[in-house]
């Protein structure tokens, strides 16, 4: 006898207030206090850095998923810090895999959820699955695994928590590490003076494009309605759905600690990081138009990792910002065009005020 697999839906979030994230004198905050369910399967008691933004995703992400859920985790800072001995935060099943394994993992425990519940074996409904992968293992080490459990189109949701950097071993680069972003492997120094050479790996989009048939989105901590709200639609598309969120790490970034949720904003006003929805259905992106457009140095001067960068480097990071917001559809400013001249950020630097160039610090 075939039993049936039940799959549950979530309901969504109101994200009235989500476009007001301008300024305070305009509720910049009110949009973080929409009906938030009380239950912490990520409680209080984990051992991350003060403001880690990884930590608050997963307190976010789980909150949207709820008790019915079993997470996978491969190794990273939320393993480490997450898994002391005989400790741990979740509430929920939780289970560390290889750092290499994650999707492959995750893809073994939904079906065999899937079996077991067709069997009679589990009295359903089909649990939430997930998996909470960093960057490192999400678009390096064990970007086959995920990509072949996207392909196969299991019924589970793939996080990247994306702090730009192999943080539990000491701040290395990763392929999602940006331009000129300071990390123990990419010192600046005489011979290279930006630190990293190379533009970021787009992950989201690589897997948007590469898997069409999967519910593929962004997001930031700084919104964290459309955090929670893509975790339950990725929960509720029955198939494959993966999320790529921008989580920063104050350790490898060096910034005040309590900056960790304006640095999730920043980042897209300054057009650094695209926050859009990837719909299987339509085959079409949709994308947030943030309400404010800022200059890169709105969000650079904010952060150590990017105290090296000169006038040149700040102009090229600008390019790329311009470009994004015109992928996006969005109008480019002309005075964020004029940013992509060297010269005016030397002169903003001399007579104005830009960020501070060159002050030599970093991770
Ligand atoms: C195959 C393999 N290579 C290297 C490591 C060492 N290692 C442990 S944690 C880690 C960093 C992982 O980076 P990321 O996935 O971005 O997570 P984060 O630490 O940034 O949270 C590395 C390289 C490992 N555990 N396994
Ligand atoms: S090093 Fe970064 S990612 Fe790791 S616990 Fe600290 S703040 Fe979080
Ligand atoms: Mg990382």
């Amino acid at each position: 006898m075939t039993f049936e697999v039940v799959r549950q839906q979530l309901p969504l979030f109101s994200e009235d207030g989500r476009a007001a994230a301008t300024d305070d004198s305009r509720g910049r905050d009110l949009h973080y206090l929409p009906d938030l369910p009380e239950e912490d399967p990520y409680a209080a008691g984990h051992r991350t850095c003060a403001g880690c933004g990884p930590a608050i995703q997963y307190r976010w992400v789980l909150k949207a998923a709820g008790q019915d859920t079993v997470v996978a985790g491969p190794t990273g800072c939320m393993y480490v810090a997450n898994s002391t001995y005989l400790c741990t935060p979740y509430t929920v099943p939780w289970a560390h895999t290889p750092i290499a394994s994650g999707g492959s993992f995750t893809s073994g425990m939904a079906a065999g959820y899937e079996a077991m519940i067709r069997k009679g074996r589990y009295p359903g409904p089909y649990p939430n699955i997930l998996v909470m992968a960093g960057d490192g293992s999400a678009s390096d080490i064990g970007i086959g695994s995920i990509s072949g459990a996207l392909y196969r189109n299991h019924d589970a949701l793939f996080i990247c928590y994306d702090n730009e950097c192999y943080a539990n071993t000491g701040i290395q680069t990763s392929p999602t590490t940006p331009y000129a972003g300071m990390t123990t492997f990419t010192p600046f120094g005489k011979a290279i003076p930006e630190g990293k050479k190379l533009p970021p790996k787009n992950l989201a989009r690589m897997m948007a494009e590469g898997h069409p048939h999967c519910y593929v989105a962004t997001t930031t901590v700084g919104y964290p309605v459309d955090l929670m709200n893509k975790t339950r639609k990725g929960l509720n598309h029955v198939g494959a759905a993966f999320l790529h969120c921008y989580t920063p790490c104050q350790k490898g970034w060096v910034y005040q600690t309590s900056m960790t949720v304006e640095l999730g904003r920043r980042v897209v006003e300054a057009g650094l990081f695209p926050v859009w929805e990837y719909d299987p259905q339509e085959r079409a992106y949709h994308y947030f138009h943030p309400p404010v457009q800022r200059p890169v140095t709105d969000y650079l001067a904010m952060q150590g990792r990017f105290g090296h960068m000169l006038a040149e480097h700040v102009a090229t990071m600008q390019v790329g910002a311009n470009r994004n917001w015109e992928a996006i559809g969005m109008d480019v400013p002309k005075a964020l065009r004029d940013l992509e001249d060297p010269a005016r950020h030397q002169r903003l630097h001399d007579e104005e005020y830009s960020m501070p160039l060159n002050r030599g610090v970093g991770a």
